[in-house]
C-alpha cells in the first residue's frame, strides 16, 4: 500500500521563543514525506496534557525535548511501522494506548501530537489533497461549504507574553469583513494605526511573544481605549466592521489562598463577583464580542454565573477552562458553563481528540476558536484545521512575527482555493 508508514523521525528544533520543541517527519512507502512541529504555551492550564521536557538543567535550562524525540524515534516509530497513514483515528489511538496515562505523561503529548500531525500531512500529500479537505475526508466531516474563520488578532500583549507589563494577556481586534483578505487588510491597517498612535503618545512599540505591542500603561482598560482610537484612526467603525475580543487569562491572576484575582497594574484585588461585574461593565462600554478565560480554570460555579449573566451577549471562551478536553467540555455543557471553546491541539495531544472536542462543541451550539500557542513554529496546520471544521474563529496572534503570519498567509491561500 502506498500510504503505508515506512519510517518516522523526530528532531529537536527551536520555537519562536527559542525554546526546544519537537518536529516530526513521517515517510510513506510511496516516498511522500509529511512534516509537522509542535507549539508550546506560556500560560498553560493545569489540566493540559503533559509537554514532556528533559529537565536536564545543563541543556536549554531544562527545556530540552530529547526524551520526547527519543520516544518518537523508538516506541512510536515501532508501533506505527507498516500502518496506513490514512487511518488517522487508529494511529492516534495506538499512541494513546501505548502511552496509557490520563495526560500523556509517559510518551509526552508533544511526542504524540507531532506524529499525529505529521501523519495527516503525509497522507494528505500522498492523496494530493490540500490538508483542509483531507481532514474533512479522514474524519468524515459532513459540512457543506467552506467558511473561513473570523480572525481574532492580538494587537496588544500583556501577562505572561509581555513581562507582565499589563495584567491581562490579550487585547484583540476582530475584523468581520466578508472576505478573509479584507479582514487581514483591516487588521493590518489598524495595527499600523496603533503603532503610530503609540509613537505619537511617546510609548514604546516593542512587541510581545505574539507580535502585538507590549506597552506599559497605567490601567488595563487603557489598552482598550487605545485600540478604539486606532480603529477610528485607521478609518474603520468599531462595532460595525471590527469588534474586540479579550483573553485576560485570569487563571494566572487567581490566588488560591484568598480566592481572589490580583491585578497588579490596576492595583486591585477582586472577588469573583467584582471581576464578573467588571466584564459586564466593559462589555456594555466597548464592542467586545468574545471573552476568553474570564474566570479561573477551576471555578465551575463562577463560570455558570458568568454565562447566565453575559452568555447571551458575548462568546465566553474556555481555554484553560476546557483545555480542548471532551470530558471537561461535556461537564461545561451539562452545567451551561461557557458557550465557546478554544481548540489548541497540544492541550490534548492528538488531532483526533481535538476534532472530537470540536464536534462536541458544535453539536451543542458552542462556538469554536482554533488557536495557536504563544510559543509557535512555522507550522500552519491550525489554519487548515480551522477551515476543515468551519471554525467560527481563529486566534493566531498579531500582524507581525512570521510564525503568526504564516497561519494568516495560509488562510489567504486557502481562500483563493475554496
Ligand atoms: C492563550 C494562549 C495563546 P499560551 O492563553 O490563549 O494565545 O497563550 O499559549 O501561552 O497558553
Ligand atoms: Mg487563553
Amino acid at each position: 500500500m502506498k500510504y503505508t508508514i515506512e519510517s518516522i523521525h523526530a528532531d529537536e528544533i527551536l520555537d519562536s521563543r527559542g525554546n526546544p520543541t519537537v518536529q516530526v517527519s513521517v515517510l510513506l512507502k510511496d516516498g511522500t514525506i509529511g512534516i509537522a512541529s509542535v507549539p508550546s504555551g506560556a500560560s498553560t492550564g493545569i489540566h493540559e496534557a503533559l509537554e514532556l521536557r528533559d529537565n536536564d538543567k545543563k541543556r536549554f535550562k531544562g527545556k530540552g525535548v530529547l526524551k520526547a524525540v527519543h520516544n518518537v524515534n523508538t516506541t512510536i516509530a515501532k508501533a506505527l511501522f507498516g500502518i496506513d497513514a490514512t487511518k488517522q483515528r487508529q494511529i492516534d489511538q495506538i499512541m494513546i494506548d501505548f502511552d496509557g496515562t490520563e495526560n500523556k505523561s509517559r510518551l509526552g503529548a508533544n511526542a504524540i501530537l507531532g506524529v499525529s500531525l505529521a501523519c495527516a500531512h503525509a497522507a494528505a500529500k500522498a492523496k494530493k489533497m490540500p490538508l483542509y479537505s483531507y481532514l474533512r475526508f479522514v474524519f468524515d466531516l459532513q459540512y457543506k461549504k467552506y467558511h473561513l474563520p473570523i480572525p481574532t488578532m492580538n494587537v496588544l500583549n500583556g501577562g505572561a507574553h509581555a513581562g507582565w507589563i499589563l495584567d491581562f494577556q490579550e487585547f484583540m481586534i476582530v475584523p468581520v469583513q466578508r472576505s478573509f483578505h479584507e479582514r487581514m487588510r483591516c487588521g493590518a491597517e489598524i495595527f499600523y494605526a496603533l503603532g503610530e498612535l503609540l509613537t505619537k503618545k511617546g510609548f514604546s512599540t516593542l512587541k510581545g511573544d505574539e507580535g502585538g505591542y507590549a506597552v506599559r500603561l497605567k490601567k488595563n482598560e487603557d489598552a482598550i481605549k487605545l485600540i478604539m482610537q486606532a480603529i477610528q484612526k485607521a478609518g474603520y467603525k468599531a462595532g460595525k466592521n471590527v469588534f474586540l475580543a479579550l483573553d485576560p487569562a485570569v487563571s494566572e491572576l487567581y490566588n488560591k489562598k484568598d480566592g481572589r484575582y490580583h491585578l497588579k497594574v490596576d492595583k486591585k484585588i477582586l472577588t469573583r463577583k467584582q471581576l464578573i461585574a467588571q466584564w459586564g461593565n466593559w462589555i456594555k462600554k466597548y464592542p467586545i464580542i468574545s471573552l476568553e478565560d474570564g474566570l479561573d480554570q477551576d471555578d465551575w460555579d463562577g463560570w455558570v454565573e458568568l454565562t447566565k449573566l453575559l452568555g447571551k451577549k458575548v462568546a465566553l471562551v474556555g481555554d484553560d477552562f476546557f483545555v480542548t478536553n471532551v470530558s471537561r467540555l461535556q461537564k461545561g455543557i451539562g452545567l451551561r458553563a461557557g458557550n465557546a471553546i478554544l481548540i489548541k491541539v497540544n492541550q490534548i495531544g492528538s488531532l483526533s481528540e481535538a476534532v472530537d472536542a470540536i464536534l462536541l462543541a458544535q453539536q451543542f451550539g458552542y462556538k469554536v476558536s482554533v488557536s495557536h500557542r504563544s510559543g509557535e513554529t512555522e507550522d500552519t496546520t491550525i489554519a487548515d484545521l480551522a477551515v476543515a471544521v468551519n471554525a467560527d474563529f481563529i486566534k493566531t496572534g498579531s500582524l507581525s512575527r512570521s510564525e503568526r503570519l504564516a497561519k494568516y498567509n495560509r488562510l489567504l491561500e486557502i481562500e483563493e482555493e475554496v
